[in-house]
This record gives structure tokens, sequence and C-alpha cells, in this order.
């Protein structure tokens, strides 16, 4: 486990599925320094506590009485929320075809009974290595290196989904594109380490300023941020926007090469769209784009829509 602890923010949690009690007390004792451990005596009881505890992994048993753990592996991997969690077979049937129908349910592992406590802990602990290593990785493609808010990948699925909730409610969908003013000045100026710090500190003031639950900050490189507004109208997006040119006046960052004032600035271009099934992300984008480059050409340090 000690080469583990980079990858942990905390202690793996394993699902151990079996409808006898005795063998889930042999797993847990294998288990229990390590992880924190969850146990489920029926199939539907699997499904339930893997939705509701997210599992790192799950030990499944076959044979059960209400359900087998065949069918509790095809309903994981059917649901989104699901789908991610490794499983390993655990079973008393070692036919060989057996084994081959686990892993075609996108099993991860099969280990028959009686099992080898040593070899049993050793696969279990190697596949809950790769699955925390895939977890950071996954975050990590997620998230802008610089700034730690999420970067132009993980904005532009989220924004489908938002997209396409908005679509179905009919409700308006209100994006910014915000650039920070002359820029480059800035790093000529106070060179790119006083810069990265600019673009973290502007990250973070951007990000604790939208309040909804839903709204969604991204960096879309550069000095380029993006703002989306779930069901929010045009009033609603220039609130926003005079909110966060108002955040990032307070932060109060000397700039002195500005040409528009004597601190960091935002022109921020605005768009508000009721959806349509064929507009895409791009689409908005560049409505939004258009009014960031009148904001720019108007003089900078202020909202278009
Ligand atoms: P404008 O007011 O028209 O937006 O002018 P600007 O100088 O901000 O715009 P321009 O696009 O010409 O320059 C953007 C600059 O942002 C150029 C680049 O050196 C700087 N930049 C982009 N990414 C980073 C980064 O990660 N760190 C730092 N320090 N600078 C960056
Ligand atoms: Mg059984
Ligand atoms: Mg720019
Ligand atoms: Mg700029």
């Amino acid at each position: 486990m000690e080469r583990l602890k980079p990858y942990l923010h905390q202690r793996p949690k394993l699902l151990i599925v079996d409808d006898q009690p005795l063998n889930i007390r042999l797993l847990h004792e294998l288990f229990r320094n390590d992880c924190d451990v969850y146990m489920a005596t029926s199939g539907e009881q699997a499904l339930t506590m893997s939705r509701d505890l997210a599992p790192d992994l799950i030990l499944l048993d076959v044979i059960m009485a209400d359900m087998d753990g065949h069918e509790v592996c095809k309903r994981l991997k059917a649901t989104a929320e699901t789908s991610q969690i490794p499983v390993i077979f655990v079973t008393g049937k070692d036919h060989e075809d057996d084994e081959t129908i686990g892993f075609e349910l996108g099993a991860v592992d099969y280990i028959r009974k009686p099992f080898h406590s040593v070899v049993v802990r050793a696969r279990v602990m190697n596949h809950l290595k790769l699955k925390l290593q895939s977890d950071v990785l996954r975050e990590m493609a997620m998230l802008d290196g610089l700034t730690g808010i999420p970067n132009r990948r993980s904005f532009d699925e989220r924004f489908e989904s938002i997209r396409a909730h908005a679509l179905r409610e009919q409700r308006p969908l209100s994006l910014l594109m915000i650039d920070v003013d002359y820029f480059k000045k800035y790093n000529d100026h106070y060179g790119h380490l006083r810069g990265d710090q600019c673009l973290r500190d502007v990250a973070q003031a951007l990000n604790d300023n939208v309040r909804r639950p839903h709204d969604l900050v991204g960096r879309f490189g550069g000095e380029e941020f993006a703002v989306l507004l779930p069901d929010t109208d045009e009033t609603g997006a220039l609130t926003v926007a005079e909110q966060l040119q108002m955040a990032i006046a307070q932060l109060d960052i000397e700039h002195r090469a500005s040409d528009v004032a004597d601190r960091v600035s935002l022109s921020i271009g605005a768009a508000t769209r009721l959806p349509t099934s064929t507009a895409s992300l791009e689409q908005h984008l560049h409505w939004a784009d258009e009014q960031l480059y009148r904001a720019k050409s108007e003089g900078r340090n202020r909202t278009c829509i």
C-alpha cells in the first residue's frame, strides 16, 4: 500500500458481495486494514450500494439466491454511474466457460473459491491501484494545470449535458467569453511568473463569484475564460458579468502597462439564446466572441451583449 499513497485521496472503498456471511467475513478480514469494506448479501443490495457508495472495486459472488452475479455485473455495466467500477468475480464455479462469461460481462479478474489469501490480496490490491491511478488521470485530464479550474475539454463535455437540459426545458442559456485586457503587456512588464499568478488569481475569483450550482467556469486557453450560465436571461447574464468585473477590480492587481486602467481588468462578451436542436457550442461561442470583439474595440474593461 505504501506505493499507493500518492494516489490516495482517501482509503479505497471495497464492496464485497456474497450471500454466505462466512465468505464475507473471510474477505473482510483480508482487507479491513487497507480499505473501507462494505458488504452486501444480495444482488439487489449490491446494485443499490454500488450506486450510493461508488466503491473503487467490487468483489462479486456468482451464485446467489435472488439475482446471480452475472446479472448484477450486467446491470452495473449498463448504468452510467456504475459502469466504470471494476468488478472481480469470486466464485465456486470453476469451469473455464464460466470464467469466459465473467470476462465477457466486463469483469477485470476472476478468482476461484476456495481461494488463496495471499493471491487474492495481491490481485485485489493491484486492481485497486490501477483504479485509483485512472481516477487521478481522469481528474487531471479535466482540470487546467495552471489554475485548477475545468479545462476546455471538460467545459465541452459539460456544456453538452447542460445544453440538452436547457433544450428540453426551453430555458435560456447564457455564455460569457472573458479575456484579460493587455495581458501580453502584463507579462512583458512583470514577467511570466507574475503573469501565471495573475491568471490563477483571476480564475479563482471567477470561480468564487459564480454561485449557482450548475454555473460552469472554464479556462479556454491563454488568458481566456468562459462561463456558462444555465437558465439565465440577458439581464441575469449582465448581472453576473458585472459581478465578475467587480470581483477582478477588487483583486486590485497592479497593471502599470495597461492602456485602459492601472489595474488588471476584463473584457466580456455575452450571448443569451434559447437553445435549439441545431445550435452547437461552436455557434454559441461564436455569438459570445462577436460581443467580446466589440468590448475590445469599444475600449476594453467592459461587457457587451
Ligand atoms: P487584449 O487586451 O487585446 O486582449 O490584449 P492581450 O495582450 O491580452 O492579448 P494577446 O492575445 O495579444 O496576448 C495574450 C497573452 O497572454 C500572450 C501570452 O503571452 C499570454 N499568455 C497566454 N497564456 C499564458 C500563461 O499560461 N501564462 C502567462 N504568464 N501568460 C500567458
Ligand atoms: Mg453464493
Ligand atoms: Mg486573448
Ligand atoms: Mg487579452
